[in-house]
């Protein structure tokens, strides 16, 4: 071979190999940004691209209609925390006995050394970013708001962070970037107690005329910006947070996170705050719906996703871009504020044709809209494969190129892609500490002890004292409970649910609310 030859094989030899490193094997896709963006609390039902009608949702109808809908995604848990530990670790909540709803205060749920999702990226060369909810935990349960608070989602893997530490309806109220509480001032420092209120400090019980919002149940402790919270907190007067401004603030910083990042591969996690209590839309947004404030947040939503998507395209990335949307658990009208979203929901129908909601066994608590959408890249469709949130852990590491792996995690990539059909066989549902099993079209709920219906937010809870099985091709509103009828069916469903869970029966699971 004459040596320019050479040269020139060679040369292309490093180029494809250099395009290539961080696919999955085999595949011919280059190596995209990845934004996920999650909402709290957001129903099946609350979307129109997912049938809702008495609402409009035209940002995100749009990455529906260009990319895939999963009409069987779910999240890891019907609430919060779990779901999102699910998320970062691949890993199922029930494993970690601590993934329950946490309070302000709680440590750090996902331990330092574990393999996280946002580690993984990193170590494939992406920038990482975090811009809204957290509710993982921080430090060590004792923390000192007043100087860096560690560990946080900057030690498990996150190179920038900017967060609410846990709910919107929790205290602290206050932003905290990289570990520093935004606008934090040493002559009026922060303290948070979840059990005793600190002297002096006005609370929604004590000073309801403080109050612009009422609580209905729960969050009677301190009063910020006019609605009593989760907890008790005194100072940091500088530092709480408005929260009719919050969509706009997490906006804003994801918008410049974008911005600062757009030149090398980065890991956008995009966690809003809506449609969560306490329902606050910025005033631009009161009266967009008939609905409340329930429904003017899921317009803002909307709205925040439309902003973001042209901030993705105005830094001329949309087409490197894989943005995958979802909530981090169903949804629930009166969550312990009077907020006229029971009053209000007319027609609506948060669940869509499904059973239960938030806190709920049932299929409303974890079936939740699930898109993933990459111009140019992945083509319409709707799919009806089952996907769970778990499995993008795997997913996006192999998209990523990395080997990375973790327990309960499956590599559903060419599914998320739309380019394979068949999703997971079998799937562990969660809610409360309380678990259940979907298989093909099929749900076991395993007899739990509790209550059926949580009476303060008005969800059927999915706890029966005997075996539920349903036949959700047919029922999917889960009304026949074919156990009985259904022996065969229902051993085979039993023994699945062993294997996987270890257990066979349950733990009774008593719905945490306080
Ligand atoms: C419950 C709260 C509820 C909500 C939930 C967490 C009461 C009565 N209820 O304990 O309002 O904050 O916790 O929601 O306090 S989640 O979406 O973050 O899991
Ligand atoms: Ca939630």
């Amino acid at each position: 071979m004459k040596y320019p030859t050479f040269i020139l094989i060679s040369a292309i030899a490093v180029l494809l190999s250099a395009c290539n490193s961080g696919q999955q094997k085999g595949r011919e896709v280059p190596r995209p940004n990845v934004v996920i963006i999650y909402a709290d609390d957001l129903g099946y039902g609350d979307v129109s691209a997912y049938g809702a009608t008495e609402i409009s949702t035209p940002n995100i109808d749009r990455l529906a209609r260009g990319g895939i809908r999963f009409t069987n995604g779910y999240s890891s848990s019907a609430t919060c925390s779990p779901s999102r530990y699910a998320l970062l670790t691949g890993s199922y909540p029930w494993r970690n006995e601590n993934a329950k709803i946490l309070d302000g205060t709680a440590p750090l749920l996902i331990s330092t050394e574990q393999m996280t999702l946002p580690k993984m990226f990193k170590e494939q060369g992406y920038h990482t970013g975090i811009v809204g909810k957290w509710h993982l935990g921080l430090g060590d349960g004792h923390v000192d708001w007043n100087v860096k608070i560690a560990p946080g989602p900057n030690e498990v893997g996150f190179e920038y962070s900017y967060i609410m530490a846990a709910t919107q309806d929790r205290v602290p109220t206050v932003y905290i970037e990289n570990g520093l509480v935004v606008r934090s001032d040493p002559g009026d420092p922060i303290k948070v107690s979840y059990e005793h209120n600190f002297p002096g400090e006005p609370t929604g019980m004590d000073n309801p005329e403080l109050l612009k919002m009422k609580w209905h149940h729960g969050h009677f402790n301190s009063v910020v910006n006019g609605i009593s919270r989760i907890g008790y907190m005194k100072g940091g007067a500088e530092a709480r947070w408005v929260d009719e401004n919050m969509a706009d603030t997490f906006l804003l910083k994801a918008q410049d996170y974008i911005m600062d990042h757009k030149e090398k591969p980065f890991f956008l996690y995009y966690a809003l705050q809506q449609p969560h209590v306490p329902r606050t839309p910025h005033p631009r947004f009161v009266g967009k719906t008939s609905m409340g404030p329930r429904g003017d947040v899921i317009v803002e939503a909307d709205w925040c996703i439309g902003e973001l998507i042209s901030t993705l395209e105005e830094a001329g990335v949309m087409e490197n871009t894989l943005i995958i949307l979802s909530s981090d658990n169903g949804p629930v009208l009166n969550d312990g504020y009077y907020d006229d979203s029971d009053t209000k929901v007319g027609n609506h129908t948060p669940s869509g044709p499904l059973r239960g909601g938030k806190y709920s066994l049932f299929e409303a608590g974890t079936r939740i809209p699930f898109i993933t959408y990459w111009k140019g890249h992945i083509t319409p469709a709707v799919s009806d494969a089952i996907v769970s949130q778990v499995d993008l852990f795997a997913s996006l590491a192999s998209l990523a190129g990395s080997e990375a792996k973790s327990i309960d995690s499956e590599n559903l990539l060419q599914v998320l892609m739309g380019e394979e059909k068949p999703g997971r066989s079998e799937l562990i549902l969660e809610a409360t500490g309380r678990t259940a099993l979907r298989k093909g079209d099929w749900v076991l709920i395993p007899p739990h002890e509790g209550r059926a219906l949580a009476s303060e937010v008005n969800i059927e809870l999915g706890n029966a004292p005997e075996y539920q099985l349903y036949y959700l091709d047919e029922d999917l509103g889960e009304q026949h409970n074919l156990a009985s009828s259904h022996q065969e069916k229902l051993e085979e469903m039993i023994a699945t649910f062993k294997v996987i869970r270890g257990v066979s029966d349950e733990i009774s699971g008593e719905l945490e609310l306080k």
